[in-house]
């Protein structure tokens, strides 16, 4: 049976991020997405001035109001950026409604990085991040949400004692099964360090750490996870499929020459992913 997914982020409509990364990467995994956005905006807010945002917190409401009639049910949820502070309860209650038995919930508590709030995030909305990650049987959040989470100073690169003890304490406070924190230092690599509250076991996926500061890779890295756990793989191999395609996107971006800011060419990684997942 195909795969169901439902991706609720932003529109960027330049910049390779949120939607614009989570439908063609999903779509390319075979699986069934709908959408569902939460602001358009001219481009990120991380690494451009003067974009323009358009909040989409009625029109989801009128979205969600249609959708009530429909006989719509998914085997996978995952949400990303949001748009105002409203949307926690609204995508909470997605999150609950709109999940079929058995299916996986992936929260990307998208809100910050490089120890900084995004612009168009306010600290109520950090808070409320939390009510989402607790719906959750996957979070992935970077070094700097993850401190968030848990209300404490910004640690750059933590050491691995560290990093479990982060991993074990968001699984805790949130009550989630599964944390990835991204963007992780060890050794020469930069990945995914993985606990899986189960039988209480860590993991590491890595690949080689470049020395260029990409832009985009967190919603490329949590795309591929999802479609990969969605698709049947264990959260560690899941998460090595993700750094690996991540990787590949931010050699391709080097190669083609483009301004970091743009996003990492993922697209030209895209055949690579498909076959790793066993779908070609
Ligand atoms: O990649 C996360 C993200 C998503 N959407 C918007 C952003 C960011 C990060 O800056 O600005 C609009």
């Amino acid at each position: 049976m195909q795969k169901r997914a439902l991706a609720i982020h932003d529109v960027s409509c330049e910049g390779r991020c949120s939607l614009t990364v989570a439908l063609p990467v999903l779509s390319a995994c075979g699986i069934h997405t709908a959408a569902l956005p939460t602001a358009l905006l001219s481009t990120h807010t991380g690494e451009f001035t003067g974009y323009s945002c358009l909040d989409l917190t009625e029109e989801m409401r009128r979205i969600l109001g249609h959708w009530s009639t429909l006989p719509l049910a998914f085997d996978g949820l995952y949400s990303g950026f949001l748009g105002s502070f409203e949307q926690i309860r609204l995508v909470g209650d997605v999150l609950h409604t709109y999940r079929r038995k058995g299916g996986l919930t992936l929260v990307d508590p998208v809100m910050a990085d490089h120890g900084r709030l995004y612009a168009t995030y306010t600290n109520e909305m950090a808070g409320g991040m939390g009510e989402l990650c607790a719906l959750a049987d996957v979070i992935v959040p970077n070094m700097t949400e993850a401190c968030i989470l848990l209300d404490k100073p910004y640690v750059e690169h933590p050491g691995e004692a560290e990093v479990k003890n982060i991993l074990e304490a968001l699984a805790a406070r949130y009550d989630c099964g599964q944390v990835i924190i991204t963007g992780v230092h060890q050794g020469d690599e930069l990945g995914a360090a993985g606990f899986r509250a189960q039988d209480g076991s860590f993991t590491f996926a890595g690949a080689p750490r470049l020395p260029q500061v990409f832009y985009g890779t967190g919603d490329v890295f949590a795309s591929a996870m999802f479609a990969a756990m969605l698709l049947g793989k264990a959260t560690g191999e899941a998460a090595q499929i993700a750094v690996d395609f991540t990787h590949q996107a931010m050699l391709r971006t080097i190669e083609n020459g483009l301004p970091l800011n743009y996003g990492v060419a993922f697209e030209q990684a895209i055949p690579g992913l498909v076959r790793e997942l066993g779908l070609a």
